[in-house]
């Protein structure tokens, strides 16, 4: 029997979109619902048509719930698009494509945000409606906007992901709202439970996705001082990133595009890395600074998601 299987301690993954939510399916398949709360990056988060877009947050329920579009990375799966037609027709922006699908979702949040519910109230819910039984929570409930630091002036998350395409040269991040937001109390109640049995950061974006949710107040301290082991998956991959723009901001950041680069950015918060076996080159180098495991974490189908989720809690047991 692994590890995994006889894990008894509670776990908490941080994760941004899609790859995060890969890795916390996975999760949810060898853990109990009890013992896993996953915390999602709120950064990407913005207003528009009037509603509040919450992308990292919807990728993890929608993947969760098995109802994900898996050629997008984002939005449900078998979606319509009349409303974005008629959108478009009436002159409206449609640089941000909105589902039919996705559209009831985002109409039923603003309703229930503007009949003064939480963000963390309406995430639990739609776990409820959705048949998530895994503990789904915002970073915070407060409002916290990623900023895009490039020659071309500030751009927020998803002018410069959506409308720009990434094509902007990055050369800095910050993140708007952040001093003033309460981290989420069930994560902070995580954090202190006496039976924390470990941290993963999942192969999330470090600077824009796990970046946000460690720049809370007082979230990178109690980390660092975490006595339940902490680790991350490295989410580049023989110098790539799987997706989205990781790989080249740590380009237009001077910095080298490799897992080493990754655990020297965590340094001081994570007792160790995993990273792929394309990688393995860099064992020796990333453990100067912290521990290391070799294995595959490209996540392509459920058994890949399955199979790293529990080499990460094996993991995490090596290091307690
Ligand atoms: N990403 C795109 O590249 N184009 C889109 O039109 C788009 C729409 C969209 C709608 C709802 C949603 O929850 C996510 C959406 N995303 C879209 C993804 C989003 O920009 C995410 O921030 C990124 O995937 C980074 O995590």
């Amino acid at each position: 029997m692994t590890a995994s299987k006889i894990f008894r301690k509670n776990i908490v993954a941080l994760c941004g979109g899609v790859g995060g939510a890969k890795l916390a399916l996975g999760l949810s398949h060898v853990l109990p619902p009890e013992q896993l709360t996953i915390v999602v990056n709120t950064g990407d988060d913005f207003e528009h048509l009037g509603l509040k877009i919450c992308p990292d947050l919807d990728t993890v329920l929608y993947t969760l719930a098995g109802v994900n579009n898996p050629e997008t990375g984002w939005g449900r799966a078998e979606e319509t698009w009349s409303c974005m037609e008629v959108l478009e027709a009436l002159g409206s922006e449609t640089w941000f494509k909105l589902g039919d699908k996705d559209l009831a979702l985002h109409l039923e949040r603003a309703h229930m945000l503007a009949s003064g519910q939480s963000l963390s109230a309406v995430t639990s819910h739609f776990c409820k409606q959705l048949g998530v039984s895994a503990n789904v929570v915002p970073m915070s409930d407060d409002p916290v906007r990623t900023m895009i630091e490039t020659p071309e002036g500030v751009l927020s998350f998803q002018h410069y992901f959506v409308k720009e395409q990434c094509a902007p040269c990055v050369e800095g991040f910050h993140f708007e709202g952040v001093t003033a937001a309460h981290a989420n109390r069930a994560f902070l109640n995580a954090l202190d439970d006496p039976n924390l049995g470990g941290i993963i950061f999942c192969p999330s974006n470090p600077f824009v996705s796990i970046g946000p949710i460690l720049e809370l107040p007082s979230i990178r301290e109690r980390i660092g001082s975490l006595r339940a082991p902490r680790i991350a998956i490295s989410p580049i991959i023989g110098g790539r990133a799987v997706k989205g723009p990781a790989a080249k901001m740590m380009h237009e950041l001077d910095l080298p595009v490799s897992s080493l680069a990754v655990a020297t950015h965590y340094k001081g918060l994570l007792d160790g890395l995993i990273i792929d076996q394309v990688d393995a080159s860099e064992k020796v180098e990333i453990e100067r600074h912290m521990a290391s495991l070799v294995c595959p974490t490209l996540m392509n189908t459920l058994r890949d998601r399955i199979d790293l989720a529990r080499s990460s809690l094996d993991f995490l047991k090596d290091l307690t």
